[in-house]
């Protein structure tokens, strides 16, 4: 069962770090996970924080990006399309922030990896922090996170080779909920205290505490919230929208909220061919119910765009000639609104504890995981919106995302904002998710003219 405390206050500790070091960069890195150590090797080094008063015009090198997009996705390849196999804290995940640590290095950035796993690539002084996320889910595409993380680099890069403005970069851990929910960005925003964190489990057992001992070794401290100005995090829709349309850009305007918790129907274990269907306590047969039930009942409560998804199923003993006698599944639902997704949740309830007691079974709850609905910050929207008239007459548009990220969190410590290229055919969560490369090349286009703008 996964672990969470989402209503739990928790206060991660954030300790202040000395702002300069005599200290050479540590040495060049092979991509392996092996090398991991020598990435971050060293002391916590922070750049020094010197003023630049310089005019820039940035340029971001689109056959760079794409170059280091493409050589991202080989790093856990499914070997099936485009597709990568990259869970939070999985080998190749540690692997993947190993190359990009190297990458940063050689854009003269100072890679710094925190006690939860985010990874940053820091730029001298206070700076933008552009970014999003590496991990995937268990089948990923190629594109959710990666997107953003390699614009992030090279929005940073772009920024160095043109003498400015400081933009530092970003990978969190953990977005794709492994153990949590935006795990990484959970902690570093100071909503989730990393202690209760290293209690999560994932579907395997696996506790975040154990899965972060591989970066134990070099992670440094976190960093104090105010080393940046702002946050923007470049994504793919991950819906069918801007491809049905046409449209090349969508400006997130804000980002639902979600729940999600475990849900277990306890019923008795029995003899498949011997147990009359009355005598039954069948857990799989409840959960079947509690499904239809509340599809039901929730069509009274939903908007068109709300969703609800039971994703995650583990029937006990799970063999065919056996009645279930336990049923775990995750119950997740998301809205843009936190009172409808209040009253779901009391639907939900009602309806497992009713279906429980007719099937003469139990039923219960896991702990409450979410994050709040979340506008994005009005000065940085108007920023992404200028850039992509600009780059996009009129194939942009305003538009609210049905997927969280991790600009979720840091809107709650940062001003943030958020930027859409179209998926195709509105696949995402899947090997097969894809975007044309010159949409990806005209949002990078986008975001370095509003990354420009806010950050000089
Ligand atoms: O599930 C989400 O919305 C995100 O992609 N992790
Ligand atoms: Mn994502
Ligand atoms: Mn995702």
């Amino acid at each position: 069962m996964r672990g969470g405390t989402f209503l739990l206050p928790g206060v991660a500790a954030f300790f202040l770090l000395s702002s300069s070091s005599s200290e050479g960069p540590p040495p060049s890195c092979m991509q392996k996970y092996s090398d991991l150590n020598a990435c971050f090797a060293g002391p916590n080094v922070l750049p020094s924080r010197t003023s630049l008063f310089m005019t820039f015009a940035m340029k971001p090198n689109p056959a760079r990006f794409l170059q280091d997009l493409h050589e991202l996705r080989q790093i856990g390849a499914a070997g099936i399309g485009k597709g990568v196999q990259r869970r939070a804290f999985s080998a190749a995940d540690l692997t993947a922030r190993s190359w990009l640590a190297d990458r940063m290095r050689d854009a003269d950035l100072t890679p710094h990896i925190d006690p939860a796993g985010n990874t940053f690539g820091l730029a001298d002084g206070r700076s933008l922090l552009v970014g999003s996320h590496s991990d995937t889910q268990p089948e990923g595409g190629w594109l959710d996170g990666a997107l953003g993380v390699v614009a992030g680099l090279e929005l940073a890069r772009a920024a160095k080779d043109a003498g400015g403005p400081p933009i530092s970069c970003v990978s969190f851990q953990d977005e794709e909920g492994r153990f949590g929910v935006l795990t990484g960005s959970d902690i570093w925003s100071g909503k989730l205290a990393l202690a209760d964190a290293d209690r999560f489990y994932d579907t395997d057992g696996v506790c975040f505490a154990d899965a972060r001992t591989g970066i134990a070794d070099i992670a440094g401290e976190f960093l104090p919230h105010d080393m940046f100005s702002g946050f923007l995090e470049m994504h793919i829709e991950q819906g069918p929208y801007l491809d049905e349309t046409g449209l090349k850009i969508g400006v997130v305007s804000d980002i639902v909220g979600i729940r999600d918790m475990t849900v277990v129907f306890e019923g008795r274990q029995n003899h498949a061919g011997t147990t009359p269907m009355h005598l039954r306590q069948d857990a799989f047969q409840a959960l079947s119910k509690f499904n239809t039930l509340l599809n039901d009942r929730l069509r009274n409560v939903v908007m068109p765009t709300t969703v609800w998804t039971i994703g995650h199923i583990a029937l006990h003993p799970n063999a065919s000639s056996v009645v279930p006698g336990r049923a775990e599944f995750s119950m997740q639902w998301r809205d843009g609104d936190a009172d409808r997704l209040a009253r779901m949740e009391k639907v939900i309830r009602d309806t497992a504890s009713e279906v429980a007691k007719d099937a003469n079974m139990s039923v219960n709850f896991g702990a409450l995981m979410g994050i709040e609905p979340v506008a994005m910050d009005q000065r940085m929207r108007d920023a992404l919106e200028v850039a992509a008239d600009q780059q996009a007459p009129e194939l942009w548009r305003r538009m609210p995302s049905g997927a969280l990220h991790d600009a979720s969190n840091i809107a709650t410590v940062l001003p943030a904002a958020m930027l859409f290229v179209p998926s195709i055919g509105g696949i995402s969560h899947a090997f097969d998710e894809d975007t044309d490369e010159a949409d990806l090349v005209l949002g990078l286009q986008v975001l370095a003219t509003a990354a420009e703008a806010l950050a000089s």
